[in-house]
């Protein structure tokens, strides 16, 4: 009798809600055992889940669908586990995104008894959603709309509770503006690619979660000795103490060093303020620290910002927000990064789009007297960028949509990759950190291979294929494992901590063991079917798509360490060849037939008509 029971996947809730706004309906489904398998969780559930029902939709419509996504490892008594993937179809880039946040709603999720949500529809009015265990509401939140999410936030925790899971947009997503992002926690953003402007796109001002149960592991007793090794590994390493006094802003000088801070729009890579606002002058302006649930590496530091409002900075948002607009006074940097959280606006992709407009205006592109580092008027832009007004407008659809508006030659500083803008590292000087960027799954994001430090550690100015090798081993474990278990990838990049720790933590929770090289093909067929989507919902989608802008090619930097430097073209593409062999994939960047069979996608041909 017991061979024929199905076996059921341990740590897993092993079901989903899905709510229709539109028919203000709510179903919960079960999550199959094949999809726990082939895809982990997180990023794996939602492409999965995009691939086979949102097809060549608008994503702003109420097609589309947004998806909270949570993995096996997500809320667990486990390193740096709060965390939760938001994805959709973008309307920021047309193609896949995601986003991946640390927030008390990836735990509560859990503990409620779901692995994911799926909101579809369009409500008529305003809404949020509540999820408590069982209980599964859509509520009226016309008094919420308009708040910012700061605002917003207070109202719901006194509402439901400082200790509830709430996800919410701001203005900006509202506003149905794509470099909206989804906030949590005030400082915690997530869904890059315009994931605010989906929420916004369906009236959902809000997501709640609460939950009072437990995750179904397989042996509990283990995975709590686990994790009390793993917090107590962390704690003793020796670059441990550094990072909690500087967390992500430790970059900031290394990247001035290495000529890789962007700086007036990515035309440079140094810049001449840098001690004025590095991670030091973060220490002595320092308040707080945050960060998210289960983590003892808490990384957000919180300042006083130029009025006094607490602000928390993170290397990319002053690398952005400071030199590559020219600001730098980083109270001021603070400041921009607040109104930002409060507008539930991208910083990266919003100092990407300031800079932009600052540089057309020095270039006389647009007739607005728009000045390096002029504080009043980025605070102006970021108003008019947050509510698609002025002309900020003209960068609140990305810059590379603000290029294609304006033309003159634009598209070769319009600094993007499919769309997405590129986030804090310039590389003129880092063809392998270029080549990155250029095949990140969502656009130009650094989550997927941050292979820079490395590159630069070893043989920087190469175009070797140990290159590209090593930047699929980066993809396959930080967008493929790290995106779908779904956790934190700080412990291992920033202290070293030990990757065979996780293969045992899924042991515990799942009951099943896997290898390195098993989760290496999960992030595979990941990749491939994220792949596959462009290729479908873009049919124009190939190769072109995956060259970062002209600038870096083209322009060198003035000064500092890569002085006179540019990617070479042919070499970069070379690089990009070898890529998509490795891959599977052609020479247009699409997934061969028998690489779609061997990862078991074989029915994704017939949509490909391959
Ligand atoms: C991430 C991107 C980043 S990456 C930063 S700072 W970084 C920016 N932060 C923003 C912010 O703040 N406010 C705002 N309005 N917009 C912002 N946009 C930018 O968003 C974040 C941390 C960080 S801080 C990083 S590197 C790591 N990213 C991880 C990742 O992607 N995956 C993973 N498994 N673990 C990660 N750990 C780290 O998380 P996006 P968070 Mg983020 C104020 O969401 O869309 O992926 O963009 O989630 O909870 O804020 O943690 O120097
Ligand atoms: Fe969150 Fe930072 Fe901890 Fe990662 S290291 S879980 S981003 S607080």
């Amino acid at each position: 009798m017991s061979s024929l029971r199905r076996s059921i996947m341990k740590g897993y809730a092993g079901k989903s809600v899905r709510v229709n706004l539109s028919e203000r309906k709510v179903t919960k489904e079960e999550i199959s055992e094949a999809m726990k398998k082939d895809f982990l969780g997180g990023r794996g559930f939602a492409i999965k889940l995009l691939w086979d029902e949102v097809k060549r939709i608008d994503p702003l419509s109420e097609k589309n669908k947004i998806i909270f996504a949570t993995g096996p490892l997500s809320g667990q008594l486990l390193p740096s586990a709060g965390k939760m993937v938001i994805a959709s179809k973008s309307p920021l880039t047309g193609g896949y995104g995601d986003g991946n946040i640390g927030t008390m709603a990836s735990v509560h999720l859990r503990k409620a008894g779901y692995d994911g949500v799926v909101v579809e529809g369009k409500s008529e009015k305003p809404c949020i959603l509540m999820i408590e265990n069982e209980r599964v509401e859509i509520l009226d939140a016309v008094e919420l709309w308009g708040k910012n999410t700061f605002e917003a936030q207070d109202v719901l925790e006194k509402t439901y509770g400082r200790n509830s899971g709430i996800l919410l947009i701001g203005p900006a997503g509202e506003h149905l503006v794509p470099i909206s992002t989804v906030m949590s926690q005030r400082g915690r953003a997530g869904g890059r690619p315009g994931m605010g402007a989906v929420m916004g796109s369906k009236h959902l001002k809000a997501v709640i979660i609460k939950g009072s149960g437990s995750i179904p592991n397989f042996d509990d007793e283990k995975l709590k000795a686990l994790g009390k090794k793993g917090y107590e590994e962390i704690k003793g390493k020796e670059s441990y103490d550094f990072w909690m006094r500087q967390g992500t802003m430790q970059a900031f000088d290394w990247c001035n060093e290495n000529g890789c801070l962007p700086t007036y729009n990515f035309r440079e890579g140094v810049f001449e303020f840098s001690k004025e606002m590095d991670g030091y002058i973060l220490e002595k302006f320092h308040v707080d620290r945050k960060g998210c649930p289960m983590c003892n590496m808490q990384c957000g530091h919180v300042i006083k910002d130029a009025e006094d409002q607490r602000a928390e900075l993170d290397y990319e948002n002053v690398g952005m927000l400071g030199p590559n607009i020219g600001l730098k006074d980083l109270r001021q940097v603070a400041m921009l990064n607040r109104m930002a959280d409060e507008w539930g606006l991208d910083t990266i992709s919003l100092g990407s789009g300031i800079g932009f407009l600052m540089e057309a205006s020095e270039r006389g592109v647009i007739s607005e007297k728009i000045g390096w580092g002029d504080f009043a008027s980025a605070q102006r832009l970021i108003r008019e960028i947050g509510t698609g007004e002025g002309v900020g407008a003209l960068v609140s659809k990305g810059v590379k949509a603000a290029s294609e508006a304006l033309g003159k030659g634009s598209h070769r500083w319009a600094m993007h990759v499919k769309g997405l803008e590129i986030s804090a590292y310039n590389c003129h000087g880092c063809p392998g950190m270029a080549l990155s960027f250029g095949t990140s799954p969502i656009g130009a994001s650094h989550k997927d291979a941050w292979i820079i430090a490395w590159e630069i550690a070893t043989d920087r100015f190469s175009y070797h294929k140990e290159k590209v090798e090593k930047l699929i081993e980066f993809q396959r474990i930080r967008g493929g494992f790290f995106e779908s278990a779904t956790v934190c990838r700080l412990p291992w990049v920033e202290v070293n901590f030990g990757l065979h720790w996780y293969p045992e933590y899924l042991e515990a929770i799942t009951g099943e063991r896997k290898t390195w090289e098993d989760l290496y093909q999960i992030g595979d067929r990941i990749y491939t079917l994220i792949r596959a989507y462009w290729k479908r919902e873009i049919p124009q989608f190939g190769r072109a798509w995956d060259v970062p802008p002209d600038r870096w090619f083209e322009e060198p930097h003035s000064q500092g360490k890569v002085k006179g430097m540019t990617v070479d073209r042919k070499r970069y593409e070379e690089m990009l060849s070898y890529y998509y062999e490795l891959r599977g994939w052609d020479e247009n960047g699409i997934p061969r037939k028998e690489t779609l069979d061997r990862l078991g996608l074989s029915e994704v041909a017939r949509d490909l008509t391959i």
